[in-house]
């Protein structure tokens, strides 16, 4: 499935390269990809294998905020 996320925090694309190095981690991702500039990520991943709050996590053990986009 594709899932859009809000992110906080990131200010530099170094921030947006952390972000996607740690969901990227996560099992079940099949692609990541971050915009600095709207504050937002896609994420395709297998919900059979990982959820939204696990991917919320990853954004937020690499020290930046995320919620399921609405
Ligand atoms: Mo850029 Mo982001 O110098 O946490 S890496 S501000």
């Amino acid at each position: 499935m594709n899932k859009k996320f809000n992110v906080t925090g990131m200010t530099c694309s170094a921030c947006s390269a952390n972000v996607e190095k740690s969901v990227r981690k996560l099992n079940g991702v099949n692609s990541v990809n971050v915009n600095l500039l709207s504050n937002s990520m896609t994420v395709d991943y297998d919900d059979t294998v990982s959820n939204d709050a696990q991917v919320i996590h990853a954004v937020e053990n690499a020290g930046y905020g995320a919620s399921v986009y609405s």
